[in-house]
This record gives C-alpha cells, structure tokens and sequence, in this order.
C-alpha cells in the first residue's frame, strides 16, 4: 500500500507526475550524502564512473520498493526492468550549465520523427528525478513541456505548457522518456508555478527570476521499463552512446544485490556486460557523443 497518491490519468495525458512527500526528509538528506560518498569516491579515491546499481554507495535506490511499485502501477505491467541507466550529477562538478545541462530535450530513442518506432503505442519507458535539495521556491529544477510525450509542440504555443517542477524535499519526479524537458530550470520569484525555460532564462532581468537553493545543486535519476520491445530499442540506442561506454565499461552487479532486486520485483538487464561483450566481439558500439537516430 504506499501512502502517497498515485495519479495514472495525470501521468498519461500530461507526461509526467510529481510524487508529494514520497520519501522522507532523513531518507533525502542519505541520499544526497550517499551521492556525494559516490562523488569523492570518484574525484578522490579513483573509483570508475558506472551507473547506479553498480555503485556501492547508491545501489539500493535502485531497488527501492516504492519505486517499483509506482513504475509497475504507472506502467500498467509486471515485468518491470532496471537497464543500467542510473546516475547523478552536480553542478560543478563536471556538469556545467549551458553545455551539459539547460537545453530542451527528449531521452528516448526516436526524438523528431513521430513515424518511428517510439510513438507506436504506449510508451513504457520512465524516469524519476530526484532533486536533492529545496525547489519548492527556488530555481535549479527541471522544466517539462506537458503533453509532449505525445506530440511535437511548436512556436509559441509550447511555452504555455511549460511546467516548473517546483519539488520540495521528498518530493519525486517521474515522468515519461519520450517528455521535452530542460534540465535545471528556473522559475519566477514569488511564483513557483511559472516555469522558465532557456529562452526566457536567457531574457528575463535576473532579479525576476527566483534565485537557486544556497547548496549545491544535485540531481539523481532512475530509470525503469517493461521488459518490451520499447526497451529493447532503447537498449539498442544507448549501446550506441559514448557515455554508456563509460559508465558501463567498469561496472559490475554483484549477484547479491541482483538477488535483491528480483526479490523486490525488478528483473535486472545486464547491460554494462552487453557492451563488454559488443566491444570484445569488434561491433561499433559506444561511438556517438551526441543523439542519433537509430535505423528502423
Ligand atoms: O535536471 C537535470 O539536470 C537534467 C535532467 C535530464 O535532462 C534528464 O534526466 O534527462
């Protein structure tokens, strides 16, 4: 039984959902401090970057029941699946605004041509953002453009459904991989709801803008799918990606804690051991920087 509302409909006609209160203050105050255990693992003790469930420090997120029951629940199956796509970031530490994080975007596979694959049918790809500090009123969340999961917006009209996720500690932010969104948004002083996307940031005086949270700003994501077809391409896609490369290159899953996440309803692919063995086997895999559509 989880004791936060789950609203399915929302989910589907907007594109995403913010889950109020999901997890405690204490449990968000752990997170962030595991997230930067992580960090100085990485920058000081020379441990590799992979994704989140082969981080010590952060693998048991991943198999966070409550996750897992709002995925199946929003999803509307069982067969839910974790595809090492899990990582956080911190602004200044190597994640720069303007050039690693601000513009509009999709994370899907096919982004542009609605023809594709990706817009046949539901899509069951999801990921929750975690913003590890106060933006119930403070600038540095993520912006959606509502509805864009399901259609390509334009001029404009798009900004009218631009939507600050405005996320106090606990909240959580699920939304579909097939949404717009642009990362650390900001949004109006006084008026939380308004979201500012990059042309207004760009435009708008500064002291209209409300200002970022005084601490570091940090974000942790977690992705889930039905074991579908979707994902399969997915997984297609992300094979094709530099940075998997480099954050599946190191990465390990201890069988220990693959049992748990089959103990907690999640079926685990082992990616990281799919690109190892693309690379052994001399395909072209993990060579693109930047989205490319793939071929269908
Ligand atoms: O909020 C951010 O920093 C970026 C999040 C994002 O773009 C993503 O998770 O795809």
């Amino acid at each position: 039984m989880l004791k936060f509302n789950v609203d399915n409909d929302k989910f589907w006609r907007d594109g995403y959902l913010i889950l109020k209160n999901m997890f405690s203050h204490a449990e968000i105050a752990a997170m962030r401090e595991d997230v930067f255990a992580s960090l100085k693992g990485r920058e000081q003790g020379g441990e590799p970057v992979v994704d989140a469930l082969a981080d010590r420090h952060l693998q048991h997120w991943v198999h966070d029941e409550r996750l897992i029951k709002v995925a199946k629940t929003l999803l509307g199956g069982d067969n839910l699946a974790y595809y090492g796509d899990g990582s956080y970031a911190v602004v200044g530490h190597g994640y720069t605004p303007g050039k690693d994080v601000g513009g509009w975007h999709r994370d899907n596979t096919d982004r542009s041509n609605l023809d594709a694959p990706d817009w046949q049918g539901r899509y069951s790809l999801v990921r929750f953002g975690f913003y590890l500090q106060d933006h119930s009123a403070s600038s540095g969340g993520l912006i959606v453009r509502r509805e864009s999961h399901n259609r390509i917006l334009r001029g404009w009209r798009a900004h009218l459904h631009d939507r600050y996720l405005n996320t106090g500690i606990g909240d959580v932010g699920v939304w579909s991989m097939r949404i717009q969104h642009a990362g650390l948004g900001r949004c109006l002083r006084g008026f939380p709801n308004f979201a500012l996307g990059p042309y207004l940031q760009a435009r708008l005086p500064e002291f209209l803008q409300a200002p970022f949270p005084p601490v570091e700003r940090t974000g942790f994501w977690i992705s889930y799918a039905l074991d579908d077809h979707h994902l399969e391409r997915h997984c297609q896609y992300l094979l094709t990606r530099s940075e998997r490369l480099t954050m599946w290159s190191n990465a390990h899953y201890p069988q220990s804690v693959i049992d748990k996440c089959n103990a907690a309803g999640l079926k685990v692919l082992d990616m990281p051991e799919r690109m190892r063995a693309a690379v052994a086997a001399g395909e072209a895999v993990g060579q693109q920087r930047h989205h490319r559509q793939i071929a269908y």
